[in-house]
């Protein structure tokens, strides 16, 4: 049985990867990190009892920012493939604790690295770069672009694309990079522009909500969905030969586009609801990021499954329906929460 382990595993990405690498007959190790109240509900309805014969799903305490847990996560698992998809994620936080999005995003990268480098552990590897590490470079971009990072959190990613090439050259790791361009989901973080308008457009079709307030509506995205791409990361550890890969659907919206179709979805007005408040402007914007993702086409065999308007229908209906389902004051919800407790120490 392939043994992977996934650094960020709580997040948006690593519940999809979680899933999909249990589905094809992994044993997968999630890397969680302390928190004051519970951060796996991402996960809860793939938890099994770790006490139960065939269980394949274990959650570990270890944090990027602490070396020495990373070494003896490898050590003691010895993984076939890690995925280090662990970041502080988010663009405009980074400007306000660029210290810890260093540390965490590039200084975290560099130590799991070091960590798989001194414990010998044969491993294949795979980084979470991002489309921020292009910034103010043109469209279309491919894994040639010169890099323009544009935000603490966009240089950190460059220092962790680079590193991961270096340990690749330097020490022959089997270690390959992921261009991704934004990519989102029902599972989405709440303060992502996309969820931050699809959650909106529930809570103010059920009269929970009155005003969304935005920031740059004239940014460009180009955006698909998010378990299409734990497929393009799982390909290119699959591959003989490690390489760098950039994953994009090839076409970019404004926000101000994502934000008419949710609206429309509900049958509402957007200009109705929605004001700018140039508190979420960030310091320095990324404008127009599109994907050229033909060597991935070409050596991956990968392609988007979920076109934009589709992605915009997924995601405000899962919205509509969760809110729905607390109006009712379900338990199925509070049922799961509550089984997935035992995980908790
Ligand atoms: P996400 O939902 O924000 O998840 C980030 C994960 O990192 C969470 O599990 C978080 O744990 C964990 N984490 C944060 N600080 C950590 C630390 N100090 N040590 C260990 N883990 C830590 O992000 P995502 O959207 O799934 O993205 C996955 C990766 O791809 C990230 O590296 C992101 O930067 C990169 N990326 C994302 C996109 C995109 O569009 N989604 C595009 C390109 C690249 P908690 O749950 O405890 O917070
Ligand atoms: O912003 C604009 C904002 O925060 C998208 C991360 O996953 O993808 C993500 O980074 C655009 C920006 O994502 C609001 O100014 C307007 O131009 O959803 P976002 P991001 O910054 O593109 C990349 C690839 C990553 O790697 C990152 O980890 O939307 N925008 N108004 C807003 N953005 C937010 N968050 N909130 C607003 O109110």
């Amino acid at each position: 049985m392939r043994k992977a382990l996934i650094t960020g595993c709580t997040g948006q990405d690593g519940s999809y990867l979680t899933e999909f690498l249990l589905d094809r007959g992994y044993e997968v190790h999630g890397l969680k990190r302390r928190s004051s109240s519970l951060n796996t509900d991402r996960l809860d309805h793939i938890y099994q009892d770790i006490h139960e014969s065939g269980a394949r799903f274990f959650l570990h305490y270890a944090d990027l920012t602490d070396g020495s847990s990373l070494a003896t996560l490898l050590y003691d698992l010895r993984p076939d493939e890690i995925y280090n998809l662990g970041a502080q994620s988010h663009v405009k936080v980074s400007f306000e604790i660029p210290e810890f999005t260093a540390d965490v995003v590039a200084i975290g990268t560099l130590r799991l690295l070091e960590a798989t480098r001194r414990t010998g552990v044969k491993c294949r590897f795979y980084q979470a770069s991002s489309s921020e590490m292009f910034g103010s470079a043109p469209p279309p971009q491919s894994e040639t672009t010169p890099f323009h990072p544009r935000s603490p959190y966009a240089c950190a990613k460059v220092f962790g694309h680079n590193i991961t090439v270096n340990y690749r050259e330097s020490y022959g790791l089997h270690a390959s990079s992921g261009i991704l361009f934004n990519h989102e989901s029902p599972r989405r973080g709440e303060t992502f522009v996309t969820r931050k308008i699809t959650r909106a457009v529930a809570h103010i079709k059920h009269g929970l909500q009155q005003k969304l307030y935005l920031g740059n509506l004239d940014a460009r995205r180009d955006w698909g969905y998010a378990p299409d791409y734990v497929r393009a990361m799982w390909l290119m550890l699959q591959q003989d030969t490690p390489d760098d890969f950039a994953i994009g659907t090839g076409e970019a919206h404004t926000v101000r586009e994502f934000v008419e179709l949710a609206f429309t979805h509900a049958d509402l007005d957007w200009r109705d609801y929605v004001e700018v408040d140039a508190r979420y402007f960030r310091p320095a914007e990324v404008d127009y990021l599109c994907a050229d993702a033909s060597k991935a086409r070409r050596v991956l065999g990968w392609e988007p499954t979920v076109t934009f308007q589709e992605l915009v229908r997924i995601m405000v209906g899962e919205d509509m329906k969760n809110v729905e389902a607390r109006l009712k004051g379900g338990t199925e919800a509070l049922q799961l929460a509550v089984t997935a407790e035992g995980r908790h120490s």
